[in-house]
């Protein structure tokens, strides 16, 4: 192989993988706290948690989606979660 295949070799292989690389999607941002699941952490998530702080598993205005810690009950500790990370987003 003269060096001028070499050379276009070398350039289609590192267009292949810089291609192959633009296709892979990065790992998403840790979206805990999204309850809505609307791909950000913001008002509309914490709202629903601060409406069922204070509520257990079986109670009328208890919301798993808010029990962060999978914990049976909402309290300040999920809420505090959420506001962890506030303003984050999918994009
Ligand atoms: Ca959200
Ligand atoms: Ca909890």
């Amino acid at each position: 192989m003269n060096r001028l295949a070499r050379s276009i070799a070398l350039v289609v292989l590192i267009l292949s993988v810089s291609m192959f690389a633009c296709t892979i999607k990065p790992a998403s941002a840790d979206l805990t706290g999204d309850i809505n699941d609307d791909g950000k952490v913001d008002l509309k998530d914490v709202f629903p948690a601060l409406f069922s702080i204070g509520s257990v598993l079986g109670d009328p205005r208890f919301d798993a989606r808010c029990d962060i810690d999978e914990n049976d009950v909402i309290n300040m500790a999920d809420v505090l979660t959420i506001f962890a990370n506030f303003g984050k987003t999918n994009t």
